[in-house]
């Protein structure tokens, strides 16, 4: 076993850095020049990569830990490895043992380090930081990339000004990208924006022009000298013809990356493989909420985010933009009319609020069961007066129990009985392929302060009344506390919303899909009922029955009520 400690190369002035990600374990077979760490300042971010082949054995780092050059990162066995890489100045081709050589040339790193101040506060060596000495007004002045080392042919990603925009000095203006680190350039003067010379997808190194300034003062060389003991560097010439006539040309001086704990602009927070994912999977980094230290975007995030695109549970702004507000991702129609834009704050005062987690995934559900299924809804009456007159004889039972029967236990009961009669209700479409189910699981819609919700009591045609009321108020409540797991909401075959608690008279429930009928209730009242002689009070529970008309037709939903109607009326008809 032939050991190597692998350690932080030369990266400058970037010291104490914050190690965000660790890319290998214990373990691991890694080539030369694979990334090991992620590591994150202020002002960028960047990955680390091994000067050698080998096999890991030990980390030396964790996440969390702040690390600089020279400080170990994990140990390799080299043996029958490949030689440590060609050293080509960028840090991730540093051989250890030159890390400390004094010509080292200027890495990425040390470059984007050492042109701004530091992740700790030390002054930026003036090599790349110090700009022209002029303090005074003047302009035109071209802000050009300044020296980044070996980082040539990096990226714009992101153009943060636009002419007329009022710069000052050290404001970022561009943030580049390589595939190993991503950064901020920023003005070294302060004026008007005139011109933007870059573009997004430009590829740029140093001495490219940025932007032009008018009026511009102020130069970003304000760091202590003291601090900075290096010969200045030479202004970097711009290339031909970027300059007009009495344009000076200065190099930018700070180089702070995207800043994770105040983003300006839309950059998101995130390291440069996970931008890199972003980009080939197409996902919004700007949409996608970070899971990480100071919200860092995290892979999970991302993957996170797919999975939920491609679920239909999230939506992209551009999705969005395409359909009505909670459409189920692909869920839009040709030809129809886009979701009006309206800009409200218009016509008067307007507060913005997030849709909460819950609303937007069943939001995105109901959407989908709305538009996909043939809704149809039957209208009924049940009489419940003498069933009634058991529900309150029987809390008066059990009054000590602590258990509270309400009509929606007797209702799951009843419902299994017309579930066991008429069985195209408890069924599923599954391609051409009807599922007809012989197990009864029954979901209640649970209103929360977050949304709606649908527990599921499984077998509750194993379980009486008492039983169905106990566990009913147990996943209510864990429904309202935001506790339920997906497997108590999950295997449902017929839903039951109940508004009785409530008031209204009938409505028309959402299917839920992939069930094919939910019943909804309302409010019981007392009518007066002919009874072939007078009209008697009775109490009457309005019924509304929705059904998906390619399972279920009319005369069977009819049916389904009326059977219904007649056990609630008379529940001994379930001994039957
Ligand atoms: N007629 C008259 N009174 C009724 C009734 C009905 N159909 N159903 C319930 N009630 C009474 C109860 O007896 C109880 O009265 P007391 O307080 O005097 O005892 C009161 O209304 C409150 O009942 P509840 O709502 O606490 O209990 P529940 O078992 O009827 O419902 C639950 C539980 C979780 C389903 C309910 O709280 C809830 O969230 N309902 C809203 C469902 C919803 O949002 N549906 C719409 C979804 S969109 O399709």
């Amino acid at each position: 076993m032939a050991l190597m400690e692998i350690k932080v190369p030369d990266i400058g002035d970037f010291k104490d850095v914050e190690v965000i990600e660790l890319l290998v374990k214990p373990g691991d077979r890694i080539k030369a020049e694979q990334s090991l760490v992620t590591v994150e300042s202020d002002k960028a971010s960047m990955e680390i990569p091994s000067s050698a082949a080998g096999v890991v054995t030990e980390m030396r780092i964790k996440i969390g830990d702040k690390v600089s050059e020279g400080s170990p990162l994990l140990m390799l066995d080299t043996e029958g490895a490949s030689a440590p890489v060609e050293d080509t100045g960028m840090p991730v081709k540093v051989p250890p043992s030159e890390l400390s050589a004094p010509a080292a040339p200027a890495t990425l790193a040390s470059a984007a380090a050492s042109a701004a101040p530091s992740a700790g506060g030390s002054a930026p060596p003036p090599a790349q930081a110090a700009p022209p000495a002029s303090t005074g007004r003047a302009g035109p002045v071209e802000v050009v990339v300044p020296d980044i080392g070996d980082f040539a042919d990096v990226a714009v990603i992101e153009v943060m000004v636009k002419p007329g925009d009022t710069v000052k000095v050290e404001q970022s203006l561009i943030t580049v990208e390589s595939d190993k680190a991503s950064m901020e350039i920023p003005s070294s003067h302060a004026g008007v924006v005139k011109e933007v010379r870059v573009k997004i997808g430009d590829k740029v190194s140093k001495g490219s022009p940025v932007v032009l300034l008018e009026g511009a003062s102020g130069a970003a060389g304000a760091a202590p000298p003291a601090a900075a003991p290096a010969p200045a560097a030479p202004t970097p010439a711009a290339p031909a013809g970027a300059a007009g006539a009495g344009e000076k040309t200065v190099p930018t001086a700070a180089l702070p990356a995207h800043e994770p704990t105040a983003p300006k602009g839309a950059l998101p927070h995130a390291s440069p493989t996970i931008r890199k994912l972003a980009r080939e999977l197409g996902v919004p980094l700007d949409e996608v909420k970070g899971s990480g230290p100071k919200g860092r975007i995290t892979q999970e995030d991302v993957q996170a985010f797919v999975r939920g695109v491609m679920s239909g549970s999230t939506q992209t702004r551009a999705q969005a933009a395409r359909a009505p507000a909670g459409a189920a991702a692909g869920g839009t129609f040709p030809g129809l009319l886009a979701w009006p834009q309206v800009d409200f704050a218009k016509f008067g005062p307007v507060e913005r609020k997030d849709l909460s987690r819950i609303k937007k995934i069943s939001g995105a559900n109901l959407h989908r069961n709305w538009v996909l299924i043939p809704h149809v809804t039957n209208h009924d009456d049940a009489d419940i007066t003498d069933l009634e007159a058991f529900r309150v004889a029987t809390n008066k039972e059990n009054e000590k129990s602590g258990v509270k029967v309400t009509m929606l236990a007797f209702l799951i009961k009843a419902s299994i009985a017309a579930l066991k009669k008429f069985p195209e209700f408890n069924a599923s479409i599954d391609g051409e392929q009807i599922v007809l189910k012989q197990y009864f699981h029954i979901g209640f819609a649970a209103d929360t302060p977050n949304g709606l919700m649908v527990p599921v009591i499984k077998d509750a045609d194993k379980k009486g009344v008492l039983q169905i009321s106990q566990e009913m108020s147990e996943l209510a409540k864990k429904a309202r506390e935001g506790k339920l797991s997906p497997t108590e909401m999950s295997g449902g075959c017929f839903s039951i919303s109940s508004l009785g608690g409530i008031g209204g008279r009938y409505f028309t429930p959402i299917i839920n899909a992939p069930e094919v009928a939910i019943l909804g209730v309302c409010k019981s009242a007392t009518e007066p009922r002919w009874d072939g002689k007078a009209f008697q009070p009775r109490l009457m529970l309005p019924l509304s029955l929705s059904w998906d008309h390619r399972v279920i037709d009319g005369a069977a939903a009819a049916r389904f009520n009326a059977y219904l109607g007649q056990i609630l009326a008379d529940f001994r008809r379930v001994l039957l």
